[in-house]
């Protein structure tokens, strides 16, 4: 494969070619790898066109994929302006929709697979839809996430969405890819709060309560204040102007308060590009995953020879009570800085 120019076409704008070198990053053969760490850094080189990154993270069921294909459709609608982008708003916003999913590898589907669900915006020749690869582990799927997500941005997307389900350590991943990480969240029954865990809720730039629209919009109001209430009680953080965060009602399936969503969101980056906040996040961004690499890199070169040789050998001896684990591991870690 021709890394330049699959870079070149990438840059025209090409859907294929973009489709391809997704395709590219999500190989796991150590060729493949190779040519998508290529192409990425030749892309970062020869563009420096700025998406807004926003992640979007929720339970299942309550509204992502319809979200999705409202705001889409809204965005690509020619109506929504944008500040600060290279875009000139009545042709439209280029959206692309890329997922994290941590869990199609068990349920052997993936949550932006019912397509059904955005047959309008999968329709939509401004939009760019990528289901989630259906494997492995988490550290896998964040690379090659981030990765899809450098090649969209570098394909003149204007809004790169990221989904994901609300389990485990996929909030993390998506918030740590994004410029915004909103979290999507259904109407409660009572005056619960969902189990939304704190550090999640740490997180999120803005929350959205979906459905409140006919016989749920009395409960999507209450949730919304209780939860403007709990973001009032986190610390401040530096990055944040006044209201900041925010919880808003919306109804994905009535198109209604995604406009002023969309403003919200607008603001909330013009501000942090205005304060330096959207750069700075940025930069943090690459340095954490250059340091998670670091660590998957020391993890993956465990299980490997000749360290897993090493560890189980020790690790005998340590069991026998010939070597003390401490010593034992440095004997290990001895052997780590040689390698
Ligand atoms: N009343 C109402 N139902 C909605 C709204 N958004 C989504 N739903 C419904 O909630 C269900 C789950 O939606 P879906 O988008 O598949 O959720 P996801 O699992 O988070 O992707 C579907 O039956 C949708 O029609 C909304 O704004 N109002
Ligand atoms: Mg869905």
């Amino acid at each position: 494969m021709d890394i330049t120019d699959l870079a070149t076409k990438i840059i025209a704008q090409d859907r294929r070619a973009l489709a391809r070198a997704i395709t590219l990053v999500e190989s796991g053969r150590a060729d493949h790898r190779a040519q998508a760490a290529e192409l990425v850094d030749l892309l970062r080189e020869r563009s420096d066109h700025r998406a807004i990154r926003i992640g979007l993270s929720g339970t299942p069921g309550v509204g992502k994929s319809t979200f999705i294909e409202s705001f889409g459709m809204m965005l690509t609608g020619g109506k929504m302006a944008m500040q600060d982008l290279q875009t000139s708003a009545k042709d439209g916003l280029r959206v692309a929709v890329l997922a994290v999913d941590p869990s199609s590898a068990r349920s052997g589907g993936s949550i932006l697979g019912d397509k059904t669900r955005m047959d309008r915006l999968s329709r939509e020749p401004r939009a760019f839809i990528r289901p989630s690869p259906s494997q492995s582990h988490l550290g896998g799927v964040a690379r090659r996430t981030r990765e899809a997500v450098a090649l969209c941005e570098a394909a003149g997307f204007d809004v790169v969405l990221i989904e994901t389900v609300g389990v485990g350590q996929s909030e993390t991943v998506v918030a740590e890819i994004s410029d915004l990480f909103i979290l999507l969240l259904a109407p409660a029954g009572g005056d619960e709060l969902q189990g939304v865990k704190r550090g999640i809720m740490e997180m999120a730039d803005m929350i959205l309560v979906n459905k409140a629209d006919g016989d749920l919009k009395a409960a999507a109001m209450r949730t919304c204040s209780d939860y403007s209430g709990a973001l009032r009680l986190l610390r401040k953080r530096a990055q944040d102007p006044e209201g900041f965060p925010k919880a808003m009602t919306v109804s994905a399936l009535q198109e209604d308060g995604l406009a002023g969503a969309w403003e919200d969101m607008q603001s909330l980056t013009e501000w942090r590009k205005a304060q330096g906040h959207f750069d700075a996040r940025r930069a943090a961004q690459a340095e954490y995953w250059f340091d998670q690499e670091v660590r998957q890199g020391l993890l993956a070169a465990l299980e490997r020879e000749p360290l897993k040789g090493t560890m189980s050998l020790i690790g005998a001896r340590v069991a026998k009570g010939e070597i003390t684990p401490s010593l034992a591991a440095k004997e290990v870690l001895a052997q780590l800085h040689k390698a």
